[in-house]
């Protein structure tokens, strides 16, 4: 009796068959993942290990080329990828299904492998992947087991296929096509169920319209209406979430949800500990208005604003852990991977040193950190205001980095004295007489002494002060200016509570903030 020859996949069959074993691994691992770690999506740990390990140079071509496409160039390169990969797989398959299988287990492994090495893992984030794998290598056998190659191949697996081509579509193309079709369809829909699943599971919107202010036993003094200066124009003390300025290197807002927010402290400590929100719930929980600034914030620029941040103090959290004697940093790291290195002793002493969760009264927004966010007073926002922070290592400069202190920006940055004219407008062109100066200033941790205005290349003259909120917080100023007609240059200077008065010398922000005066042109009719 004459069985029929098992047929050979075609390669591009096998491609096929491979590509959509190899997408079960992803989407398969997807919906587990959105199940047990939205982060641990195989999608999400390769995209973030490319973006992690793609060398500056790629990164900024990629931008220059892409725009605000890169992120879409970088799924699109990827996908190319995978069909490479995938039809290699291919055509291993069709001489081999044990070995491709071999071969996709691999992959699937290490992708569980990267899942557990990213910020803040645990070794759950190892299933997502693994589970993908087993649909991989179950879609893989199904779509080429029957079709065995070589002659050894086929006389060691002659039993099989004589049982399998006596049953109904046994080796046919239609067999085929109907078996890819139903695989892809159960791929598709494991992605499908995925994503619905991912955003139904972490819907941040409501888990942060549901978040509950937590109540703080001696709430920060109120600001005063001698704080805040009722002058046209001035910057508000207190600056609206809205209006706050954001800077961060996030693609993407991470979306991040209470129930899955964990934070780790470790490092050199007598006692790791891992903090969940509902764990913060039952500490102390304070809030304070503090200054935030950014260290790219030009001479003049609006990159700072003031909030009241509600939240836990991080001295309390460290001391939980017991920062062991020699060390001097903490490295802060990010659900995305950013990091900032702080001194130890900014998150110890009597400043307040918060781990943030509510801003001006709410939730932070998402784009500020939702749902907990690192504000350390007196230090640029690179090396103390970790967003979305989920990891605190305790360290030493000598033995870590931070993201921005490998690309060349200092390990440690405090915040200059700096001073800024808010009224009149730039190139304003107002009438003779009384004109209203006014502006803010700001000296984190050491407070503002005195602001003085200069008219071209007149005398310094006093500016009148604001009531001072606090140290860690900007001071508004207003002067009197009797002006007369032309074009005139207004400067400002400050000088802090240690007697430093501000200088003229003109640096950029690169490597540790820029200084320089502010200085507005205006028109006097
Ligand atoms: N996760 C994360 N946190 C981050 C950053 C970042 O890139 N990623 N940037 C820092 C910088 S440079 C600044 S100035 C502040 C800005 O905080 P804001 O966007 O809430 O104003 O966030 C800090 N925290
Ligand atoms: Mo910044």
């Amino acid at each position: 009796m004459v069985h029929p020859e098992p047929r050979r996949l075609g390669h591009l069959a096998a491609a096929a068959a491979a590509t959509v074993a190899a997408a079960a691994v992803l989407t398969v691992g997807h919906l587990v993942a959105a199940v047990v770690a939205p982060s641990a999506s195989p999608f999400f740990v390769l995209g973030a290990t490319v973006v992690d390990n793609t060398p500056k140079w790629l990164k900024d071509s990629a931008i220059r080329w892409f725009g605000a496409n890169d992120k879409l160039a970088l799924a699109i390169s990827m996908g190319a990828v995978m069909v490479v990969a995938a039809s290699l797989l291919g055509e291993l398959a069709r001489r081999r299904v044990t070995l491709a299988a071999g071969a996709l287990t691999a992959l699937g492994v290490l992708v569980a492998f990267l899942a557990v090495r990213r910020p803040n893992a645990t070794f759950w984030f190892a299933v997502p992947a693994l589970a993908g794998t087993l649909a991989g290598v179950l879609a893989l056998t199904v779509l080429f087991v029957r079709f065995p190659a070589s002659p050894a191949a086929r006389s060691a697996r002659v039993a099989r296929t004589r049982s399998l081509s006596e049953s109904p579509g046994g080796t046919s193309r239609r067999g085929f096509v109907l078996t890819l079709t139903g695989v892809t369809v159960g791929v598709v829909a494991a992605g499908v169920a995925g994503r619905y699943l991912a955003t139904r599971l972490r819907d941040i919107a409501a888990d942060r319209a549901a978040f509950v202010l937590p109540r703080v036993a001696e709430p920060a003094p109120p600001v005063s209406a001698g704080t805040d200066l009722p002058v046209q124009g001035i910057t508000p003390f207190v600056t609206d979430a809205d209006d706050f300025y954001r800077v961060d290197t996030a693609l993407q807002l991470p979306s991040l949800t209470r129930a899955d927010w964990q934070l780790r402290i470790h490092g050199m400590v007598e006692r790791e500990i891992r903090l969940d929100y509902d764990d913060l719930a039952a500490r102390e929980a304070v809030d304070s208005v503090i200054t935030l600034t950014c260290v790219s914030n030009e001479v003049g620029g609006d990159l700072l604003g003031t909030a009241r941040w509600t939240g836990y103090r991080l001295a309390d959290l460290l001391a939980e852990a017991s920062p062991s004697a020699d060390a001097d940093m903490v490295l802060s790291r990010s659900i995305d991977g950013f990091t900032a290195s702080t001194p130890l002793a900014a998150l110890t002493d009597n400043r307040d040193a918060l781990l943030a969760v509510a801003m001006n009264g709410a939730a932070l927004p998402v784009r500020h950190g939702y749902p907990a966010r690192m504000i350390v007073p007196g230090l640029y926002g690179y090396v103390s205001a970790t967003k979305w922070v989920v990891d605190l290592e305790v360290t030493r400069f000598d033995r870590a980095e931070a993201y921005w202190t490998r690309r060349g920006w200092a390990a440690r940055a405090p915040i200059k004295t700096a001073s800024r004219i808010d009224v009149p407008s730039a190139f304003a062109t107002l009438p003779a007489g009384q004109v209203v100066v006014a502006g803010v200033a700001w000296a984190q941790g050491r407070g503002i002494a005195t602001v003085e205005v200069q008219v071209d290349d007149g005398p310094w003259q006093r500016a009148t002060l604001a009531e001072a909120y606090s140290l860690d917080t900007w001071r508004q100023w207003t002067w009197h200016w009797d002006a007369s007609p032309g074009t005139h240059s207004l400067r400002v200077r400050a000088t802090d509570a240690s007697g430093y008065v501000q200088t003229a010398e003109r640096v950029p922000p690169f490597p540790d903030g820029a200084t320089g005066l502010h200085t507005r042109v205006l028109t006097i009719r």
